[in-house]
């Protein structure tokens, strides 16, 4: 089955044609009366040596040991940074249909205008970057300080951006272009010492009869998702698998329910490349080598699993003209110290128009996140998280260093004073200086940790690094929040650790009105946590600031052992916020408490949490 839905429309297909220009099918002259035959005849060929190999039993799944898996990531962990690039028929038009802006990012243009598959095809009959040049795109990323490029080889259009096999809808028989673009980067990438990965959309593909998502074009006459899984996806990603030079990432994306044959032939494929890493989205029981998240970082790291946030430098994946809200360079600077800081990598993406190149504003930002990285990347790569927490004048990234330690303090807000405490720490100090000029600093302790004296003016507009170097291993008095002296403690939503179960319901830090809250709550096994540090034991008011939108909602707010129910009548939305009194607790000793707010089983209604706050009202529960 060709991989067009319709198959009525005489097109000779250019693979065939290619082939009979090298004489291969000269003595056939096979006279094209409609593709779909010959097409079919090469998909048959394709469809019975991919039955035969869907039909041997999947790879095994050889574990991998913890240190063998160490050392397939290491690489990735040292790069921290890398370039994700969304690039298809889509750019040609730049997420335009008929001159209409469509909503969202725009490589889902096809689906947001519910453009016929006829009719997108005609943008990939104009998609001719002539100004696209390998070397200098891969270099854009190598002067950036990034290490890798995950590009998108087919996204869910169904387009290959790559010579395909498996269906002449691809850049090279479909396009004037003619040009394999995944190999003209892979061969870049190597050339310049950048790994190279593909992200490949393994399930929605709106061009296959049998790809998922496409649902307005009714011409299709449809085919099962195995059979699309078998004649389209495993010989692409088998295909990008062995004939691209080794692959450092395979990033699957939007997965849907697949059978499970479909889903262990794919996942098999990438024991064609050992060393390849995979993200978390072929499907909920493949977590792969690492968790993405998508455009927002998050505010804790998962715990025990290596992750990245993948964003847009703008606002969209793909080229879209309307797109002018370009992150500002100290954003993309913050940013990049904001995931190392937490332990996460960052894949930055940027989208090539319909010629081929990057807009300028790209391309600015790319040569002065560059210059940045030229002078402070060592306080980038290879670092761990912070063991300082969130500091409030930056962040911090570590790097252990013999018997020693090294913390790159990221200063955001130059201390006016010039006196900059890294509060906790309690390690001797061996040596403090800026990264940028190695310009020496003095040190002393101070009741709240260590202070370092800084000069009047930051290196850094955007982020200024300074090197400190302590003995040994970290070590950090809790500071964990407590009460004032007035006997109050506020605890806002983004100091709060969201637990999750894992999955799509995700509760999460949200904002409305840029106050930031704890939203998309409708999982009733989600629950929020502060650890906080109670020095004067007492009776405490708990009252919540929160919003409600159904009738009532339920749940228990504890501190310890202690706790109370509370239950919270609808504000009136979302997005109505009201402080609400819940009741009061007793806490009896004082030290490290864990504060949490669960919501009741069978009586929750999801509501958005922006803070809690703790009041001592009394001593004892007798006074
Ligand atoms: O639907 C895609 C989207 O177009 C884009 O590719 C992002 C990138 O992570 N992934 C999906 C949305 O989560």
């Amino acid at each position: 089955m060709p991989d067009r839905i319709n198959q009525s429309r005489f097109h000779p297909s250019s693979r065939l044609l290619r082939s009979a220009r090298q004489g291969l099918l000269a003595a056939f002259a096979v006279v094209l009366v409609n593709c779909h035959t010959a097409q079919n005849d090469v998909n048959a060929q394709q469809a019975n040596a991919q039955q035969t190999t869907a039909q041997q039993p999947p790879a095994q799944h050889t574990e991998v040991t913890p240190d063998a898996n160490d050392s397939r990531i290491a690489w990735w962990r040292e790069a921290k940074f890398g370039m994700f690039v969304h690039w298809g028929v889509y750019s040609v038009v730049g997420g335009q249909y008929k001159g209409q802006e469509l909503p969202n990012s725009a490589e889902w243009m096809m689906a947001r205008g519910k453009i016929p598959i006829a009719e997108y095809e005609q943008y990939a009959k104009q998609f001719n970057p002539v100004d696209f040049d390998a070397d200098k795109f891969v270099g854009l990323a190598k002067q950036a300080g990034m290490k890798y490029l995950v590009i998108t080889a087919k996204h869910h259009d169904g387009f290959a951006m790559f010579d395909s096999k498996a269906t002449d809808y691809n850049v090279v028989d479909f396009s004037p272009f003619g040009r394999d673009i995944m190999k003209e980067l892979a061969e870049a990438c190597q050339k310049q010492d950048i790994k190279f990965g593909f992200y490949y959309s393994q399930a929605q593909d709106w061009h296959h009869p049998g790809g998922f998502g496409n649902s307005w074009d009714k011409s299709i006459k449809r085919v099962s998702s195995d059979q699309y899984v078998r004649e389209k996806a495993v010989p692409e990603v088998r295909q990008l698998l062995t004939e691209y030079g080794p692959i450092g990432i395979f990033w699957w994306d939007t997965p849907r329910a697949m059978s499970e044959e479909a889903f262990n032939s794919l996942h098999s494929l990438t024991k064609l490349q050992p060393d390849v890493l995979t993200n978390d989205r072929l499907g909920e029981d493949f977590p792969g080598d690492y968790k993405t998240f998508e455009r927002n970082i998050p505010r804790q790291a998962p715990q025990g699993k290596d992750w990245e946030v993948c964003m847009p430098i703008s606002g969209s994946w793909g080229y879209k003209k309307s797109d002018t809200n370009f992150k500002s360079t100290r954003t993309l600077i913050r940013n990049l110290a904001d995931i190392a800081s937490k332990g996460g990598n960052y894949l930055l993406n940027v989208s090539p128009t319909g010629k081929g190149t990057l807009l300028p504003q790209a391309v600015e930002r790319l040569e002065q996140i560059g210059q940045w990285m030229q002078t402070n990347g060592e306080s980038i790569y290879g670092t761990t998280a912070s063991p300082i927490g969130e500091p409030d004048w930056g962040r911090c990234t570590a790097k252990a260093t013999g018997d020693g330690t090294v913390l790159y303090l990221h200063v955001f807000d130059w201390p006016q004073d010039g006196k900059l405490v890294v509060r906790g720490l309690e390690n001797d100090v061996r040596s403090a200086s800026l990264l940028d000029g190695g310009q020496n600093l003095s040190t002393q302790t101070v009741d709240d940790g260590i202070l370092v004296s800084v000069p009047a003016d930051p290196p850094d507009d955007n982020n200024s690094v300074i090197k400190l170097i302590v003995s040994g291993t970290p070590e950090v008095r809790s500071l964990l929040p407590t009460p004032g002296k007035d006997g109050v403690l506020e605890l806002f939503a983004d100091k709060a650790f969201i637990h999750n179960n894992e999955g799509s319901r995700d509760a999460g830090l949200r904002e409305h009105d840029g106050i930031p809250h704890v939203g998309y709550w409708l999982d009733d096994q989600a629950w929020v946590e502060w650890e906080i540090e109670i020095r004067d034991p007492g009776v405490y008011q708990v009252s919540a600031v929160m919003s409600v939108q159904e009738a009532q909602t339920e749940f228990r707010v504890s501190v310890n052992d202690s706790q109370l129910s509370a239950s919270v009548p609808s504000t009136g939305s979302y997005g109505r916020y009201a402080q609400r009194d819940l009741g009061t607790i007793q806490i009896s000793k004082a030290g490290r408490k864990s504060v949490r707010v669960i919501p009741t089983p069978g009586s929750w209604q999801p509501m958005n949490l922006r803070q809690l706050t703790l009041k001592r009202v009394s001593k004892t529960d007798v006074d």
